[in-house]
This record gives C-alpha cells, sequence and structure tokens, in this order.
C-alpha cells in the first residue's frame, strides 16, 4: 500500500516551477565545486519527528492526520517503516536517523523491548537492501521514560545506568547490523536541575565511564561507526551538560575521547546557547571535529527549541559554508531533525517541509559555494591579518619572540594606525550572494 498515494518521486524543475510537490533549487546530479549535490548535503529525514511526532503541545491535544495507525502497537510500527521509507525514497533522501522508541514499541520489559526492536530492524535492513538507503545514525532514547527522571549515564541510580547502558549496547549491536555510519549521544537529561544535591565532577566521571564502555563494545564487535556527542544548553534539564560545542569539547579532551568522539552540531541547540549555527560549526572545526549536522531551526522570538524546518538562507548559507570549508561532512550528513508545524497536519505537509527545509540548504551550498570560489570571505580575512604575514607579525606566528623582544619592538612603534573593518560593507557585499 501507497501510503502518499498522490506524491510522485519529487523532482527537480527549477525556480519557475509552480508544482508545490517539487524541487526549485535542490537538483541532486548537479555538480557544484566538482561534487554532486547530493554528496555535498548528504541529506537525512530524522523518524522521530516525521514518523511519531502527533503534533500535540502543552496545550493541546494531537492534530496530525496520518493514515498508518493499526490495530497493535507493532502493526503501527511495521507500516510507519514503510511510510517511512516511501518518503525517503520519494524525496531522494539517502539517510535516516532514529531513537530505538522511535521505530518500536517498549513492550512490557526490556527483553520484550529488544524483542520488538530484532523484528522492526529486520523489516528496515530488507527495506535498506531494496533501496539502497542508509542509516547515517541511531540512537538511544533515554530521556523520555520515568525511569531516566535524573538522567542515564548521569543518574544517581546505578540502576538506571545499567539500564541505558544495555540500551546503548543494544543501539551497537542494530548499528552493527543496519551498517550505521555514526552513533550519537544527545544528552538527554545528563545534566541537573540543582546543585544543592548534585555531584557534577561523578556524574560526569560516569558519562566519561559510559563512554568508553561504548567504544569497548563497538570495538569487541568489530563495527565502529563515528560517535557523534550532541550539545545542548538546556531542556530538559536547566543544565545540560553538554552545553554548547566548546564545553562538549572540553569533556571530550578531558577524558580522552577525541580519537573516537566528534561532534553532532543542532542549528536551534546553538541559539539557544546564545550562538549562531555557523559559530558552533566554526568551534568544531577548530578542534577538527565536525562531524555531522541537525539541520533546523528556532524562532528569534521563543526560547525554547521549536525545531522548525529550515527556511532562513542566511542561516543556511554560512552553515554550507563552514561545511565546505570542513572539506564537507561526510560520513555525516544533513539530518532534519525538524517537525513540521502544529498547524501543517495534513499528511503531505512532511513532503513539503522537507522540500523547503532541502532547497533552503540547496540555496545555502549554491551561494556558499560562489562566495568560496570568489574568495570573498577568505580574502577579507586573509588582508585582515596581514599584518601576520611579514616583519614582527610573522616573525610572533613562527615562534620567534617573546615579551622582551616584543616591548623593545613596542617602544620603537608606539604610534600605531588602526584600520577600519568596514563591516557594513561586508555584509552588504554578502547580501549580493544571497539574492
Ligand atoms: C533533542 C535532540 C535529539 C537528538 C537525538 O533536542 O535534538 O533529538 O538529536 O537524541
Ligand atoms: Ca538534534
Ligand atoms: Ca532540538
Amino acid at each position: 500500500m501507497a501510503y502518499f498515494p498522490n506524491i510522485e518521486k519529487i523532482k527537480y524543475e527549477g525556480p519557475k516551477t509552480d508544482n508545490p510537490f517539487a524541487f526549485r533549487h535542490y537538483n541532486p546530479d548537479e555538480v557544484i565545486l566538482g561534487k554532486t549535490m547530493k554528496e555535498h548535503l548528504r541529506f537525512s529525514v530524522a523518524y522521530w519527528h516525521t514518523m511519531t511526532q502527533d503534533g500535540s503541545d502543552p496545550f493541546g491535544l494531537p492534530t496530525n492526520q496520518r493514515n498508518w495507525f493499526g490495530a497493535t502497537p507493532m502493526e503501527t510500527a511495521r507500516n510507519r517503516v514503510d511510510a517511512f521509507f516511501e518518503i525517503l525514497e520519494k524525496l531522494g533522501a539517502e539517510y535516516f536517523c532514529f531513537h530505538d522508541i522511535d521505530v518500536a514499541p517498549a513492550g512490557d520489559s526490556l527483553e520484550e523491548f529488544f524483542a520488538n526492536l530484532d523484528e522492526i530492524t529486520d523489516l528496515i535492513k530488507a527495506k535498506m537492501d531494496e533501496t539502497g538507503i542508509k542509516l547515517l545514525w541511531n540512537t538511544a532514547n533515554m530521556f523520555s521514560h520515568p525511569r531516566f527522571v535524573n538522567g542515564a549515564a548521569s543518574s544517581n541510580n546505578a540502576e538506571v545506568y545499567a539500564y541505558a547502558a544495555a540500551q546503548v549496547k543494544k543501539g551497537l549491536d542494530i548499528s552493527k547490523k543496519l551498517g550505521g555510519k555514526n552513533y550519537v549521544f544527545w544528552g538527554g537529561r545528563e545534566g541537573y536541575e540543582s546543585l544543592l544535591n548534585t555531584d557534577m565532577g561523578f556524574e560526569q566521571d560516569n558519562i566519561a565511564r559510559f563512554f568508553k564502555m561504548a567504544i569497548a563494545y563497538a570495538e569487541k564487535i568489530g563495527h565502529k561507526p563515528q560517535f557523534l556527542l550532541e550539545p545542548k544548553p538546556k531542556e530538559p534539564m536547566k543544565h545540560q551538560y553538554d552545553f554548547d560545542a566548546a564545553t562538549a569539547m572540553a569533556f571530550i579532551l578531558k577524558y580522552g575521547l577525541e580519537g573516537d568522539f566528534k561532534l553532532n552540531l543542532e542549528a536551534n541547540h546553538a541559539t539557544l546557547a546564545g550562538h549562531t549555527f555557523e559559530h558552533e560549526l566554526n568551534v568544531a572545526r577548530c578542534y577538527d571535529a565536525l562531524g555531522s549536522i541537525d539541520a533546523n531551526q528556532g524562532d528569534v522570538l521563543l526560547g525554547w527549541d521549536t525545531d522548525e524546518f529550515p527556511t532562513n538562507i542566511y542561516d543556511t548559507t554560512l552553515a554550507m559554508y563552514e561545511i565546505l570549508e570542513n572539506g564537507g561532512i561526510a560520513p555525516g550528513g544533513i539530518n532534519f531533525d525538524a517537525k513540521v508545524r502544529r498547524t501543517s497536519f495534513e499528511q503531505d505537509d512532511l513532503f513539503l517541509a522537507h522540500i523547503a527545509g532541502m532547497d533552503t540548504f540547496a540555496r545555502g551550498l549554491k551561494a556558499a559555494a560562489k562566495i568560496k570560489e570568489d574568495r570573498f570571505l577568505a580574502d577579507i580575512r586573509e588582508k585582515r591579518y596581514a599584518s601576520y604575514t611579514e616583519g614582527i607579525g610573522k616573525k610572533i606566528v613562527d615562534n620567534q619572540e617573546d615579551f622582551e623582544s616584543l616591548t623593545a619592538y613596542a617602544l620603537d612603534h608606539d604610534d600605531i594606525k588602526i584600520v577600519s573593518n568596514h563591516l557594513e560593507l561586508v555584509k552588504s557585499e554578502l547580501n549580493d550572494y544571497l539574492v
């Protein structure tokens, strides 16, 4: 059965088309800077927002109209696999991501949950083999169930810690079965409500122990996906341990995890932390740790994690510029960790929303490629740091100076000329790349 009988495979029809079920900018086989758009963008669809999100909010009941509900939770889960792969194929998205609980019902025991996961991931594997669609990453939901009220690997309760370990072990087994490229750890409830009852150092040591056990298990089963840590500053906990890219890197480096971990960076988490998305991507690049991205956007007027589909070309251009400067995002990808608005409740809105996100990233890619080709930002930056390419600046960079020699130099050169950045001009010229 087709779950979207009225929707054909989405094709590129160019900016002039009036067909809403067509790409206006994403042309998968178009070559940009030597690679196809498909290779640059590595689009992924998120199981949770697309298949299980129901449109409810703290004030209202579900609004989403969906046609895949069956008589039992397992029947629904099986239907979802078919519907999901129909979406992936029709969109031409080559990757997907899921939490364990998104794909299979929890059942009445951990054993039953695992059995459900085995059955459903067999179906997923068959679909992957049939279509060539690949698993960008999977992860474990260790935050929704009440047992995780105080976190998972940071929980004060060792039984919860053990339960979480069992879930991640299963997640890695599934990653091996499905050939997962990455495996994500988002902190969920790893953080705290109040320092009054929290031993932060102990909790972080425990999380590091947990990660080391995960690495050891992956090595043991001979399947090591790229591990990714996903920062977020708040929600659900008041204070999340992996606040932002820099905080997550401090954790990774403190515990010597840099050989196994990179970052999965989400746009909305960046803005919640008070950063731009490009700031977070740039921080990750400074540590050679840009792993993958969760593509979405927040609302500037709202201080929470709205996970909207990305439609802001300014943001996607600057994000794609960072990705191009990184030499690409593989083995990571661009995962739409984004949900349709509560008011976009028709099932076909799932297509319209993904098309909007894919077109917005395609526009970002095209603009960023032009910026790179023209050396627009590269020249501005090169010129701005030119004083380090000769004379005293070059000697500083070559580590040939010390405080005494610099003081001697400064005493002779204290009539310093400062130069304007002309930032308004830069921003105005940047606009020419966007529209
Ligand atoms: C929640 C996170 C989550 C992770 C995966 O805010 O974005 O969805 O990406 O657990
Ligand atoms: Ca995310
Ligand atoms: Ca989010």
